[in-house]
């Protein structure tokens, strides 16, 4: 495990209006980090966040004056039209990762995820799976909306921003992160909100990550892909979604191979993806 970093201390969390950033807000001061919020939406009872699209640039380089790293989360979080993510997802995280190198922050942590290879089959048989059967970090990419197009671009942006000017990322491809799992796939992929943060922090202290590329999810017993790079930062999960499995399971049914609904990683967003509603 590499030796831990000092904690950056002020970190600008992008996307804090969003449920990932409140749930963040709510539990990365515990873990001593003093918390620079953006948002394109003013966040209420938060009056010094900063209200900026990612389109801003001006906006987004005093944003990221003087931080330690950027957590960036913001972004449109489901299917959407082509011209729209091009905007918000590839053209703001381009400004985000130009912002960030001409200031000088060292570190960006990327809310990417599981639709970057949603199109890979999930692991056949009878889960727990074993190690060799889970989906390994290199996987080829296969996104399965644009939505995971621009997440797998911004996987490259970070390579790239990386190779070329010495910024270091964690892309961490999030499987569902929310309170409680609730669906039968989401027992696969969930990610506690406490694991969330532990994996957040161990990305943001570990030492010398270059580009690294880990999945994000708790310790889950049906877990369909393999944490081994997160474990490498010093994540340690320490949830697990099976309590939640037996009600899932009764109310909705194990997953059916035969529905392509239930056949790849990226579960409904091959075939019928969420859309942004704005
Ligand atoms: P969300 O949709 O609740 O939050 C996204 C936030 O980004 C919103 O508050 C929105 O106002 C803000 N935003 C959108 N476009 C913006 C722009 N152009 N400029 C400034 N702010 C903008 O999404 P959620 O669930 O909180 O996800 C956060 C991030 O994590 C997203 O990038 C999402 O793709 C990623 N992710 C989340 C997963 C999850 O389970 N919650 C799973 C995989 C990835
Ligand atoms: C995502 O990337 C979305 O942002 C989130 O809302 C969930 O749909 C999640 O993936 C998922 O795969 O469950």
């Amino acid at each position: 495990m590499p030796a831990p970093r000092t904690a950056p201390r002020t970190v600008l969390l992008t996307g804090a209006a969003g449920g990932l950033g409140t749930l963040m807000r709510g539990l990365l001061p515990a873990y001593g980090y003093e918390l620079r919020l953006l948002d394109m939406r003013p966040i209420e009872g938060e009056p010094d966040a900063i209200t900026a699209d990612l389109g801003d640039k001006k906006a987004l380089r005093e944003a990221v004056r003087g931080v330690d790293a950027v957590i960036h989360l913001a972004g449109i979080s489901l299917e959407s039209t082509f011209e729209k993510i091009l905007k918000a997802n590839i053209e703001g995280t381009y400004n985000l990762y130009e912002a960030a190198r001409e200031e000088g922050v060292g570190r960006v942590v990327f809310a990417s995820s599981n639709h970057a290879v949603g199109f890979t089959p999930r692991p056949e048989g009878d889960a727990p799976h074993e190690p060799g059967a889970l989906i390994p970090i290199d996987t080829p990419r296969r996104p399965d909306t644009f939505y995971g197009l621009s997440k797998s671009f911004g996987e490259d942006l970070a390579q790239f921003y990386w190779d070329k000017h010495g910024l270091e990322t964690v892309s961490v491809r999030i499987g569902s992160c929310f309170l409680e799992p609730t669906t039968v796939r989401m027992l696969s992929v969930w990610m506690s909100p406490g694991d969330g943060a532990r994996l957040f922090h161990a990305a943001l202290t570990a030492e010398h990550v270059g580009h690294s590329v880990v999945y994000g999810s708790s310790a889950n017993t049906r877990l369909w892909w393999d944490l081994s790079t997160a474990r490498a930062l010093g994540y340690e999960p320490q949830d697990d979604s099976e309590q939640y499995a037996a009600k899932l399971i009764a109310e909705q049914g194990e997953l059916d191979p035969e529905n392509p609904d239930h056949a790849c990683l990226g579960g409904a967003f091959v075939t019928n993806p969420p859309v942004w509603p704005y």
